[in-house]
């Protein structure tokens, strides 16, 4: 048995995706007569409550052209220290959008909007000017965790005040929508601009949705083209993309619900430890003892399949495809690796 606890982008597409996959009207998306990517786009958009958005390869091409759209060179952008933006994107805003990026401390992947506040700089003869927010939510390197709404509005006011923007990479947003039990539309109306993944906990194979104001898609349209993301036929992917937003959304209850049970388990082992204030939607970041390779060595000969995120740090992650079996088997080998009888 294999339980792939990697990340939550290994899920393979549903029986419904391969079946909107044949079934999809086709058109060409680069010369803009492509029904299924209009109509994915359509949906996006309606369900974040923004005015338009855009079918992009991946969460990390919409989060570099969200950027590159809202700042002009030499900009400065606020974002937080562990984004995935800043951590996973490798050195995307410096090379793309030539800005300088301001990275902040935080609890968790939450930075304080005081702090915020107190970094915004005014463009002048000697500073540059700090044109756009990053925010992560759910938070990836924080462990999944929520930014609180709240928290939001807050940054929202900030933003106001000085005349910034604010980007959400929200690659895992339904993942907060659903920890918070409100509709995406609450935390969407928080940020100018929103990104998110049908790749990972919403199941399909490939693809992303920029999402904001109409002249903000229409410039991020052009950034698509020149990095090279127009697709064709991608009403093929886009045919999964809407099974990802009409039947998907509801069941990352459950991926929660399990991680949740998975983090009780290994916390109830000797040598592991769980920072329950980050055990929020469908990560579990797992202290270790001993060196973190060393468990997911082990755990691989067995067929359990997670990251180190630090020396001593493993992270699980849950999703559509591993079931109540997968996360029973996945607790038994770590039972059997700390030296515990069953
Ligand atoms: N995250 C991946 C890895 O890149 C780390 C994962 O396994 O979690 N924003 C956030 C918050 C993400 O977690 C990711 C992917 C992205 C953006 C990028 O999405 P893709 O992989 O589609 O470019």
């Amino acid at each position: 048995m294999i339980v792939d606890l990697r990340s939550d982008t290994v899920t393979r597409p549903s029986a419904e995706m391969y079946k909107a996959m044949a079934e999809a009207p086709l058109g060409d998306d680069v010369l803009g007569d492509e029904p299924t990517v209009a109509k994915l786009e359509e949906l996006a958009a309606e369900m974040v409550g923004k005015e338009a958005a855009l079918f992009v390869p991946s969460g990390t091409m919409g989060n570099q052209i969200a950027m590159a759209v809202h700042c002009d060179r030499g900009d400065a952008v606020l974002i937080e220290e562990e984004a995935h933006m800043i951590y996973y994107e490798v050195g995307g805003p410096g090379i793309i959008s030539n800005v300088v990026t301001w990275t902040l401390p935080s609890d968790k992947g939450i930075m304080d909007p005081a702090v915020v506040e107190s970094h915004v700089l005014k463009r002048s003869l000697h500073t540059p000017g700090t044109s756009l927010l990053c925010l992560e939510n759910t938070h990836n390197r924080g462990g999944g965790t929520i930014i609180p709404l709240a928290t939001m509005a807050a940054y929202q006011d900030v933003a106001k005040r000085h005349g910034m923007k604010i980007h959400l990479d929200g690659a895992r947003v339904f993942n907060a929508a659903v920890g918070l039990g409100v509709d995406v539309k609450e935390i969407a109306s928080k940020v100018d601009t929103v990104n998110f993944c049908l790749s990972k906990g919403l199941r399909s194979p490939v693809g992303s949705l920029l999402c904001g104001p109409a002249d903000f898609i229409e410039e991020a349209r052009i950034w698509r083209k020149r990095l090279g993301g127009g697709m064709r036929q991608a009403g093929i992917l886009a045919a999964c993309g809407i099974v990802s937003l009409t039947q998907m959304v509801d069941r990352l209850a459950d991926d929660h619900r399990r991680t949740r049970s998975l983090a009780q388990s290994l916390s109830e082992l000797p040598g592991l430890t769980i920072d329950w204030d980050r055990v929020q939607t469908n990560m579990v970041l797992v202290g270790t003892e001993t060196q973190a390779n060393e468990w997911t060595e082990r755990l691989h000969e067995k067929g359990v399949w997670c990251f180190p995120v630090a020396p001593k740090r493993l992270r699980l992650v849950l999703h559509a495809d591993v079931d109540d079996h997968g996360v029973a088997y996945a607790v038994e080998t770590f039972r059997a690796l700390a030296g515990v009888a069953a």
